[in-house]
């Protein structure tokens, strides 16, 4: 029992560590064609496995919608789409299961059709197996007591046969018949005995194996560096996988799966995290690398503690994951930071940084140009797994509705962290799913097989999506659920004047009727 309470606690251990950690759905907001889509893909988290997907039409209400998984570099046919059926008393709104058998990086194209035509969105996810499926302690005392009874029963057969089984009807047995019955029962038991304990043997290999296939981001650490004239923060890649990631000898020796290289998601290659443990003060940097393993940072004036450290990035492969690491930032360290920083000297003019106390309840926020901020979507408490109305309103100083201008090519970008650091993902308003991911996947060729030639053309693309104009707007919405109850933050992000300003709300989570477990 306590062996199956410490599984247990692994299985939880790996979960609180996947990509965007603790919050595997993916959320996408945009276009199929001429309809608006908003998908949510709850993933299985076993591989193969079952995911279930909504898609949520908040426009014209097309006649259908249909789903289909596609692995990155799949090369077979595409499987039959499946027809998501619509929600009953929910009117445009549609759900359905689909299969997802490979591991890895998967995609769902959203095909949707009506009297407006007919279009499709691609929604990238992951598929990994996240956690061990638990045995019900009611099921295992079941099958325990159901063993146990055939066991004696195949003992007392075994006794019973070569006791009597040659003797004729009414007639006693001997005791010599009696003795080789005691003796068949006791070679039956050490039989038995033996098989159970082989198969014991067989069952823990294979557990194993798969908890070795759990999901685990590379492995990686962060820490400071007391350079001069200001302190470094530096972020490394420390996993040796990821170090031999082009020796395929290496990584067949050790039966590692291969990674494709970095590619820039909205610009970076990296979008790096640093949340205070008490969620107090944050940090949005974008370290670059000449090696994609060692990832150097000015350190930010952020105050004194220990910091979680969250580092997204995302394959050529439109793999996209969450490293985790941690760091303390001692006062001496805190002191030389701020003495030594100003926005201007950053070492990337997107990096940005916010400190300040969040008062719970509070619905506004004035940011640091004196505009405000509100979160037009807050309730009181928000229900785990439902909608979390994350809708925010810009206005300026003198109440007019402020001109948001694009902050990396997004209206603006949110930051979600639970306190206890289970809970962390990056949003913008098209969702979880990051744009390089999704790119990855519609801009895919079959001579793609060489590393780096997809990544170079989604650069390209990127750089030319991110300098087009944005429609001027003082909104910023994002498309999520909480997926679990506790105490969240969440920083909105938006640039305004040409400077990023943030904006920081508690976000209290009850359990809702579709909180995940
Ligand atoms: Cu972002």
């Amino acid at each position: 029992m306590r062996k199956a309470a410490r599984a247990y606690g692994v299985a939880l251990l790996y979960l609180a560590l996947t990509a965007h950690v603790g919050s595997p759905d993916a959320w996408y907001e945009g276009n199929a064609g001429p309809y608006k889509v908003i998908v949510q893909v709850r993933m299985p988290g076993v591989v193969p496995g079952v995911a279930e997907i909504f898609v949520r039409t908040p426009g014209e209400r097309p006649d259908t919608v249909t789903v289909v998984a596609n692995k990155f570099d799949a090369t077979g046919a595409t499987p039959p789409p499946e027809v998501l059926a619509p929600v009953e008393g929910d009117a445009g709104y549609f759900s359905g299961k689909l299969w997802l058998m490979s591991g890895g990086s998967n995609s769902i194209t959203v095909a949707v059709s009506g009297s407006r035509g007919s279009g499709k969105a691609v929604v990238p996810v992951l598929n990994v197996p996240l956690r061990r499926l638990d045995l019900d302690p009611r099921l295992g005392t079941a099958l325990s007591i159901v063993g146990a009874l055939l066991f004696a029963g195949l003992v007392t057969i075994i006794g019973a046969a070569v006791r009597e089984g040659t003797l004729p009807p009414g007639t006693p047995p001997t005791p010599a018949s009696r003795a080789k019955a005691r003796r068949a029962m006791f070679g039956t038991s050490i039989v038995l005995a033996l098989l159970l304990f082989g198969g014991w043997k067989w069952w823990s290999s294979e557990d194993a194996i798969f908890r070795r296939n759990i999901f685990k981001p590379l492995a990686s650490k962060a820490v400071i560096e007391p350079a001069s004239p200001r302190p470094r923060f530096v972020f490394t890649i420390a996993d040796s996988i990821w170090a031999h990631r082009a020796d395929s000898a290496w990584l067949r020796r050790h039966d590692a799966n291969s990674f494709t290289p970095l590619i820039p998601d909205h610009g970076k290659l990296m979008h790096l995290f640093l949340i205070r443990d008490d969620l107090g003060a944050l940090a949005h940097l974008h370290p670059t690398s000449t090696d994609s393993i060692v990832f150097p940072s000015d350190l930010p004036p952020l105050p004194a503690g220990r910091y979680r450290v969250f580092a997204d990035i995302v394959h050529e492969s439109g793999y996209a994951q969450t490293l985790v690491a941690s760091v303390g930032i001692d006062s001496t360290t805190a002191a030389l930071a701020a003495s030594s920083s100003s926005p201007a000297s950053a070492s990337d003019p997107d990096d940005s940084w916010f400190t300040g106390p969040v008062e719970r309840g509070t619905r506004s926020v004035t940011l640091a140009d004196g505009s405000v901020m509100t979160w037009t979507g807050a309730r009181n408490s928000i229900p785990a797994g439902e909608d979390a109305a994350l809708r925010f309103e810009v206005r300026n100083p003198d109440g007019t509705r402020a001109t948001l201008e694009p902050y990396m090519g997004m209206a603006g970008h949110a930051v979600v962290a639970r306190d206890d650091g289970t809970v962390f993902v990056h949003l913008h308003p098209s969702g979880t799913v990051p744009m390089a991911a999704q790119m990855s996947f519609e801009m895919r060729q079959p001579g793609d097989s060489v590393g780096g030639r997809l990544g170079a053309r989604i650069s390209a693309a990127e750089h030319a999506m991110m300098s087009a104009p944005m429609k001027a707007k003082s909104e910023v919405a994002f498309p999520y659920a909480f997926p679990k109850p506790g105490n969240y933050r969440v920083w909105v992000q938006v640039r305004k004047g040409g400077r990023i300003l943030t904006g920081a709300f508690d976000a209290p989570v009850v359990s809702g009727a579709k909180s995940a477990d």
